[in-house]
């Protein structure tokens, strides 16, 4: 079958939901490419329809590039950048429908649209006949050709559908992007996914991530392991279940999360996140309103081995359904750090600098495991780092024991980078040991990547 590429030895994916393409252009310069993330994705590039609300861009009336995020020129000249900075563009694909609203209308781009036809890109011969939407998800049928909410669903199973689709991604893959996020593939027949990528040019270069959540149902995510990669939702229902709940050292014990939990996807296929934009927002997981928690579910993430991993960087809200600031003719803002309601998660010093902790460590195993059998956890990863967490208000002070070489390493939580200089706290390693007081909710990690004396 036609397969996507594994994502490699950087496979950090910073999410920048909602940014626009100058600002995501700026952040691989500036933040995302010097930290070592190896992905960057974008919100949905296409035309969309237009409102204020941030859900417009999925709903598509047009595959042409131009959307309240940018325009074809700034999305290549964002692709460009990134790539000149080491970091690869991840597209989130709406590929199962068009648009939603029965009344139609004039798509951001100009394009008059009325549901189910979408002059010059789909008419009503291109969409699944059931035109209801889907009410029964234990019928397959039903989940794959009535509509998700409204939104009109692509025939998908027609040749004509997916060379346009194909079309669409191969637009993209000429411009240069490293792969895609596959919005709603539970939606899409298996048979019809593999028959799409397998029409996109390099797709084997390409790295996919696909949004099949598993539930209690006859559409399974190993069905489309063929294509890419599978978001892995149990692992941020289970963050949330132990960083919100307090108590998180069943994370670590036995083999700890992952593969050999009950429904979860091997560690080949697994694109694991601690939060995404839906999540955020339907609190199945934790988000950024919940703090130190949140952060040391990050932390938790890019130290751990589980699965390639979505850093998501939004905007704080009230309202779920409220997009982010635009001028008076809806384009958004370009995000800056400190403006505005940008959390700015992907470039938070401790993530940042975990990113760098997670590629240093690449490939090696889980080792010298720790915990108090309640809210602190240890472990390191072989002899190239060691990371502790502590979920407890009271500091810990202990003596921990590791697989480190001897030297003084930067705790890369709260020391800073500049460039290869680092600056901040530091821990010395002798023999295998080190004692050292984490903070009350707070971490502390070491790699070799970040030593100060002792070599490397
Ligand atoms: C996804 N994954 O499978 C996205 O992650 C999710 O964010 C998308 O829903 C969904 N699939 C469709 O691409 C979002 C948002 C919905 C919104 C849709 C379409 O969560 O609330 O639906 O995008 O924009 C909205 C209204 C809904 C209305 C629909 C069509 O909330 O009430 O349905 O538009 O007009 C009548
Ligand atoms: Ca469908």
């Amino acid at each position: 079958p036609a397969e996507a590429a594994a994502p490699g030895p950087k496979d950090t994916i910073a999410v920048l939901f909602s940014y626009t393409w100058d600002a995501i252009a700026r952040e691989c310069t500036d933040t995302l490419g010097p930290a070592g993330y190896g992905y960057v994705q974008t919100s949905p590039p296409q035309e969309h329809v237009k409102g204020p609300q941030w859900w417009t861009y999925y709903q598509p009336v047009s595959y042409k590039l131009d959307s309240r995020l940018g325009t074809e020129a700034e999305f290549q000249n964002m692709v460009n950048t990134c790539k000149q900075a080491g970091v690869g563009v991840i597209v989130d694909a709406v590929i199962n429908h068009m648009s939603g609203q029965s009344a139609g209308g004039t798509g951001w781009a100009g394009t008059q649209y009325q549901h189910y036809d979408y002059p010059g890109t789909y008419s009503s011969q291109d969409f699944h006949s059931c035109r209801r939407d889907i009410a029964n998800y234990q019928d397959r049928w039903e989940v794959q050709e009535c509509n998700l909410v409204n939104l009109a669903d692509l025939n998908t199973g027609s040749t004509y559908v997916q060379n346009t689709i194909a079309g669409y991604l191969n637009k993209l893959v000429d411009m240069g992007v490293a792969g895609f996020r596959i919005d709603a593939v539970k939606h899409i027949a298996a048979t019809d996914m593999q028959a799409i990528w397998s029409k996109v040019k390099n797709h084997d270069s390409l790295y996919v991530v696909q949004e099949v959540i598993r539930a209690n149902e006859p559409i399974q995510p190993e069905e489309y392991t063929s294509v890419g990669d599978i978001h892995e939702f149990a692992y941020g229902r289970k963050l949330k279940e132990a960083f919100g709940g307090g108590t998180i050292n069943w994370l670590i014990e036995g083999n700890g999360i992952g593969p050999t939990w009950s429904g979860f996807l091997p560690n080949s296929n697994a694109a694991v996140f601690v939060d995404n934009h839906d999540t955020e927002r339907n609190h199945e997981t934790l988000s950024y309103a919940d703090g130190t928690n949140y952060d040391l579910a990050q932390i938790f993430t890019l130290a751990w081995n589980y699965g390639s991993p979505s850093i998501h960087s939004g905007y704080s809200f009230s309202d779920n359904n409220a997009g982010p600031i635009t001028d008076a003719a809806g384009n958004v803002i370009d995000p800056v750090k400190g403006q505005g309601n940008w959390t700015f998660k992907h470039a938070q010093n401790d993530i940042m600098n975990m990113v760098g902790f997670r590629n240093a460590t690449y490939g090696t195993a889980i080792t010298n495991k720790w915990t108090n059998g309640s809210n602190a956890i240890a472990f390191g990863r072989g002899s190239a780092g060691y990371v502790a967490i502590n979920r407890s208000g009271s500091p810990i002070t202990r003596t921990f024991t590791t697989s480190l070489p001897d030297g003084t390493y930067y705790n890369v939580i709260d020391a800073v980078r500049t460039g290869s200089t680092w600056s901040g706290p530091t821990v010395t390693v002798s023999g295998g040991q080190f004692t050292a007081t984490v903070g009350a909710n707070h971490a502390l990690a070491l790699h070799v990547g970040a030593k100060a004396t002792g070599g490397g």
